[in-house]
């Protein structure tokens, strides 16, 4: 479905992923995190973001003072990152209707306060291409407006949820106001997942 009459292309699809398959996605992200950890980036301006990150793919999104770039290492292990698990092409290919597959998955932890600010996801080299998103563990609250400005209005994002970027919403502008912390017990230790998938090259 698309929530938003103004924002053609911004895709939600409420339970994507059952019960099961979020247990199972979240095993497959952990024995990734095993092999890349989380860290905590900072943006260029030398602030530590609130959410911790790591990636799967053959590059991955990274931001530290010299800027926001995708790389085919691990900043703090040097390390190549895990490749993207199948389930997740899978999901992205019966999304987009088989776009050409992705080459990034940015992997956000939100513990209890974290947050993102709105930003527009565009350092990736052909700005058509989808980006898809999968929520697990507690429930967030995403904002998000055009790009061409305008209102923000939210929408929440709970486990197993589905969410994508595409065409005229490609560089809406989005983020994480704040998590209802405990709306789920599927992460250890509480708080959210989330994944991006992107064609970054
Ligand atoms: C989040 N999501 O849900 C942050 N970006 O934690 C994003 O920044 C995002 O949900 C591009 C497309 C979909 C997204
Ligand atoms: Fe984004």
């Amino acid at each position: 479905m698309e929530p938003f009459p103004d924002l053609p292309g911004f895709l939600y699809r409420p339970g994507a992923l059952d019960p099961a398959a979020r247990t199972d996605l979240l095993a497959e992200v952990q024995a990734a995190i095993s092999i890349a950890p989380f860290y905590r980036p900072v943006t260029p301006g030398g602030k530590p973001f609130s959410v911790r990150m790591t990636n799967m793919g053959r590059v991955g999104w990274v931001s530290d003072r010299a800027g926001y770039r995708y790389q085919t290492t691990h900043p703090e292990t040097g390390a190549p990152w895990p490749p993207i698990p199948a389930t997740l092409l899978m999901l992205w290919d019966g999304l987009t209707g088989g776009s050409a597959p992705p080459d990034a998955c940015l992997v956000n932890l939100y513990r209890d306060t974290a947050r993102m600010g709105l930003h527009q996801d565009r350092d990736e080299a052909d700005l058509t291409a989808p980006v898809v998103s999968v929520s697990l563990g507690d429930t967030a609250v995403f904002r998000i407006g055009r790009a061409d400005g305008g209102p923000t209005r939210s929408i929440r994002l709970g486990s197993g949820d589905v969410c994508a970027l595409t065409g005229p919403a490609r560089l809406a502008r989005h983020g994480i106001d704040r998590l209802l912390a405990g709306s789920s017990s599927l992460i250890p230790g509480g708080g959210r997942i989330n994944l991006t998938l992107r064609r970054a090259t």
